[in-house]
């Protein structure tokens, strides 16, 4: 237009920075005992001035999943970032087509890249990045917890104590790491303490074998276990399919499933009742709601997963589960208490069994910049053994 000086705003620079985060306790899954967090933390730097957020992490390092945080760091460093700078900040479906030609798979770096392209956007136009998905259905979610501290009793208090506290009602019980019998104790012991008052669900992380997995499912069902997630290898599709069609208590699929191709096939097979999405397994947050659209589409129900990112990446997923027409089971979008620490300003808020999204623009959160200097790895010094955070439950 004659007269007007149209400047395109773009990416000026990306960094990466690993933070190694205390917890408030280990967390026992079936192939990783997790006593720190690694998270990668992406600041992306647009030539408005604006900075936007995203996050990467993992779970035991390579021990879940094919990427971690300092794998993500390097794809972003090496690969996206001499890919994406320059290019427009706003239009961020060029942005993911583009990376998408110059790197295959890596759905977490560009889940973290996504959602700092987003954060920025939206704070731009000061606009929730739920906004700029087409806007919420929902406004809070419910969380539920994962009982994984290794010892049966402890479980069972720590249950209690968030009942008390109204932060949880529904657990969800890692098994896997033992033998099936001690497992299944272990699972009826709790549930037989919860009783009526709280929801159970059990998480296999891919343990069993089909056999393995008929006998206990069919104990777990018999004694009111609400939902089993991903029994078995997640490469066994027909196998889930199987089991799928035997039992009456739900299967989930986890490990299995990453974006809407893998959604389709899952479909397809009728291998699974639930979906758990996580946003860095479907490459960011529009992939995870073409992954749901397939669910939807299938008649197959949906869950909020989480890879227990912190605030950062617990919020990305927020934003686009609260975006969703159908959350059937809820979310696990607890990964920020799990920390000894944050490194936001404002804590996300926990309430009435719920995650509250905020409301500002972006994610809606503000770094703590103090935070960020004292757990970034390159800080070059090992003396900061003290978590300072506010998530002090449980011990
Ligand atoms: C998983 O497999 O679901 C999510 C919650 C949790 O405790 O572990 C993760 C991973
Ligand atoms: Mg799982």
């Amino acid at each position: 237009m004659p007269g007007i000086a149209l400047t395109m705003i773009s990416i000026q620079s990306i960094e990466t920075i690993l933070l190694d985060l205390p917890m408030i306790r280990p967390h026992l899954l079936a192939m990783t005992v997790m006593q720190k967090r690694t998270l990668l933390l992406v600041r992306v730097m647009c030539s408005d001035a604006i900075e936007g957020l995203g996050e990467a992490t993992s779970i035991g390092g390579l021990a879940y999943g094919d990427e971690s945080p300092e794998g993500v760091k390097l794809c972003i460093d090496c690969f996206i970032t001499p890919a994406i700078r320059g290019i427009e900040a706003t239009n961020i479906n060029a942005a993911m087509e583009l990376i998408g030609r110059v790197v295959q798979g890596n759905p977490f770096a560009k889940a973290a890249i996504e959602t700092a392209l987003l954060d920025a956007h939206g704070k731009r136009r000061a606009v929730s990045v739920s906004e700029l998905l087409g806007g919420s259905v929902r406004s809070t979610l419910p969380v539920l917890w994962t009982l994984a501290s290794g010892d049966t009793q402890r479980d069972i208090d720590e249950a209690e104590q968030m009942l008390e506290l109204r932060r949880h009602r529904v657990f969800k019980l890692k098994v896997g790491r033992k033998s099936a019998k001690e497992d299944l104790a272990h699972v009826l012991s709790i549930k037989r303490a919860l009783g009526e008052r709280a929801g159970v669900t059990v998480d296999v992380n891919q343990q069993w074998d089909e056999a393995q997995a008929a006998r206990s499912i069919a104990t777990l069902e018999e004694a009111g276990i609400d939902l089993i997630e991903q029994p078995i290898a997640k490469h066994n599709r027909a196998g889930m399919a199987r089991l799928a069609a035997r039992f009456v208590v739900p299967l989930m699929a986890d490990e299995a499933l990453y974006g809407p191709e893998d959604a389709f096939d899952l479909a397809r097979q009728a291998a699974a009742d639930v979906f758990a999405l996580k946003v860095v397994k479907s490459g960011g947050l529009h992939a995870t709601r073409r992954t749901a659209a397939v669910a939807d589409a299938a008649g197959v129900s949906l869950y909020g997963g989480t890879m227990l990112e912190g605030s950062i990446g617990t919020l990305a997923a927020a934003h686009c589960y609260s975006t969703l027409p159908h959350l059937q089971w809820g979310s696990e979008l607890f990964g920020p208490l799990l920390l000894g620490d944050d490194i936001v300003v404002t804590p996300l808020r926990y309430q009435n069994f719920e995650l509250h999204l905020p409301s500002g623009p972006g994610l809606g959160i503000e770094l703590d910049e103090d935070k960020i200097r004292f757990y970034r790895r390159d800080r070059g010094d090992v003396s900061r053994s003290t978590p300072r955070g506010p998530h002090v439950v449980p011990r």
